[in-house]
């Protein structure tokens, strides 16, 4: 049924809004057309990992669409290169709770990967996430290499805050002014009971696949 909305969705929606993985840094330039792809495109991990924090750090993304759901998953795999690396015995490793807002705009949502108890999730471990995004025009792809840190505190320059910003066409087409700003880990409502709903994305990607 997910695979069915998408697909009629997919045909009246931009291809230019879609999202940016803005923290942590993702793999290679922003292609809006490979957006799609596994990793946005890029195949392979980047040699210069950024260091992440094994507990109680945080992602941030900018929607360029309205009513948008995102997860996030992980693989320990040292270059992960498929989907299939980010599942172990057929199942999915899932990190913290899935993410969604009615609003297009900058969000940033806690990512606390020890959490998750994902084997070989450890200080000094080589891990990948990948942002699963879906807003309305098919599921959409970002990953970050990360050298996870236990004693790694995101530098304060990095900021954690979210900002509605009215739905508009394109993301690089200007005028567009946030109309709200809230809180750090306020706007972008948190669900936990959600796994199920990102595993029926990853399913229909598979379809497309
Ligand atoms: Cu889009």
């Amino acid at each position: 049924m997910f695979f069915s909305l998408f697909t009629a969705l997919a045909l009246i929606t931009s291809v230019n809004a879609h999202f940016r993985l803005l923290y942590p840094e993702p793999r290679g330039p922003f292609v809006a057309d490979n957006e799609p792809n596994f990793c946005g495109g890029y195949n392979n991990a980047v040699n210069n990992r950024s260091t992440f924090p094994l507990s109680g750090g945080f992602f941030t993304i900018k929607s360029g669409h309205p009513g948008w759901t995102a997860g996030v998953i992980i693989s320990t795999v040292q270059n992960p290169n498929s989907f299939d690396n980010f599942s172990v015995n057929g199942e999915q490793q899932i990190v913290g709770a899935y993410a969604k807002s009615d609003d297009a705009g900058t969000f940033c949502m806690p990512l606390d990967i020890s959490a998750a108890k994902i084997d070989g999730v450890k200080d000094g471990a080589n891990v990948t996430i990948q942002i699963v995004f879906a807003g309305g025009d098919g599921n959409l792809y970002q990953c970050a290499d990360l050298t996870l840190s236990s004693n790694f505190t995101v530098p304060s320059n990095v900021v954690c805050a979210n900002e509605t910003a009215a739905p508009h066409g394109s993301e690089t087409s200007g005028g567009a002014s946030p109309s709200q700003t809230a809180g750090a880990l306020g706007a972008a409502h948190v669900f936990a009971g959600y796994v199920a709903l990102l595993l029926g994305f990853i399913g229909a990607a598979t379809l497309l696949a």
